[in-house]
């Protein structure tokens, strides 16, 4: 499967990236980078970094957003660290982007066919290029990204408010424009990526570190902020990744969606329309598949499989 990764590394971000590199499945043909858990000038260098850490480096990198469509950024460098990387230091690689997001994203699709887009920041580069490109969409095979808190699990609260997940709080304006696109849209939320079955205890992340290769080595030290402040560690944005690979992974249904662009608790939340005696046209929304469920021990096997190992 051809893919292109969007994304804002970010601790959880670096270990998608590394677990797509890792699986044979997947064919990487390009990294687009977002402000998001850091800033963008960070985020891109995290990707050079950890491609230098796998040893992939033929992969391009291309730029992207500094900012939302509104608004300022709101970085979470007290979970991932002021680097993003949590607290390990790696090398500081040759930073050589490719060119622009926003170009690549045009260019690629209509180079390639069938790809699939990845993406596990803020939806601001893929909103952009949809604006300004009215054909991307129909060259995009599917786009499936992580983000939103939907309530089909009691795990589907909100991270940043009460219903508001980052990724789409970041920037619910771009998320609502893709949601809206007409590509088809996969949308995996904090109801499956923080499921008890798929996080890391504190044991766990020990174990990892001690009986795990090169990268389980670093595992401890880049999640410690996140253990510390939430008591487990979700992977959260390995696990689209992870469905690409192995789609017994996931089960995802039909919805109808919307995303609040206003209000003060409830901006950025993720409302879906469930309303059963409502006819399926008449739902608000936009018409996306949403996660519900994971097999979180598969999961978890694959990632010390492919990454930690
Ligand atoms: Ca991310």
């Amino acid at each position: 499967m051809k893919i292109v990764m969007d994304m804002d590394p970010g601790v959880d971000d670096a270990i998608a990236l590394i677990l797509a590199l890792n699986s044979p499945e997947l064919e990487i043909l390009g990294i687009t980078t977002t402000y998001g858990n850091v800033s963008v000038e960070k985020s891109t260098k995290n990707v050079f970094r950890i491609l230098k850490l796998v040893g992939k480096t033929d992969i391009p990198v291309f730029t992207g957003a500094r900012k939302p469509l509104l608004g300022t950024p709101d970085y979470a460098e007290d979970i991932h660290g002021e680097e993003g990387l949590g607290d390990v230091s790696l090398s500081h690689p040759k930073i050589d982007p490719a060119g622009n997001a926003f170009d690549f994203l045009r260019e690629v699709v209509r180079s390639e066919s069938d790809i699939t887009i990845v993406a596990t920041g803020p939806l601001t580069n893929l909103a952009l290029t949809i604006l300004i490109d009215e054909q991307f969409v129909s060259h995009v095979d599917k786009i499936i990204h992580m983000g939103g808190a939907y309530n089909l699990t009691k795990y589907g609260y909100g991270n940043v408010g009460p219903l508001s997940e980052f990724n789409i709080y970041s920037d619910p304006y771009a998320a609502s424009i893709v949601f809206n696109s007409g590509a088809e849209i996969f949308s995996v939320g904090l109801d499956v990526t923080r499921h008890p079955d798929a996080v890391f205890t504190a044991q766990e992340i020990r174990e990892i570190g001690d009986r795990g290769g090169r990268i389980g080595k670093l595992l401890p030290r880049m999640v410690e902020r996140m253990l510390n402040s939430e008591g487990y560690v979700a992977i959260h944005d390995a696990v689209p990744v992870a469905y690409l690979v192995d789609s017994s992974i996931l089960k995802f249904m039909d919805a109808w969606v919307s995303v609040e662009t206003s209000g003060l608790e409830a901006y950025g939340a993720t409302i879906l329309d469930n309303r059963e005696w409502v006819p399926m046209e008449l739902r608000q929304g936009a018409p996306i598949k949403v996660a519900y469920w994971i097999d979180g021990s598969k999961y978890k096997d694959l990632l010390w499989d492919r990454v930690f190992k």
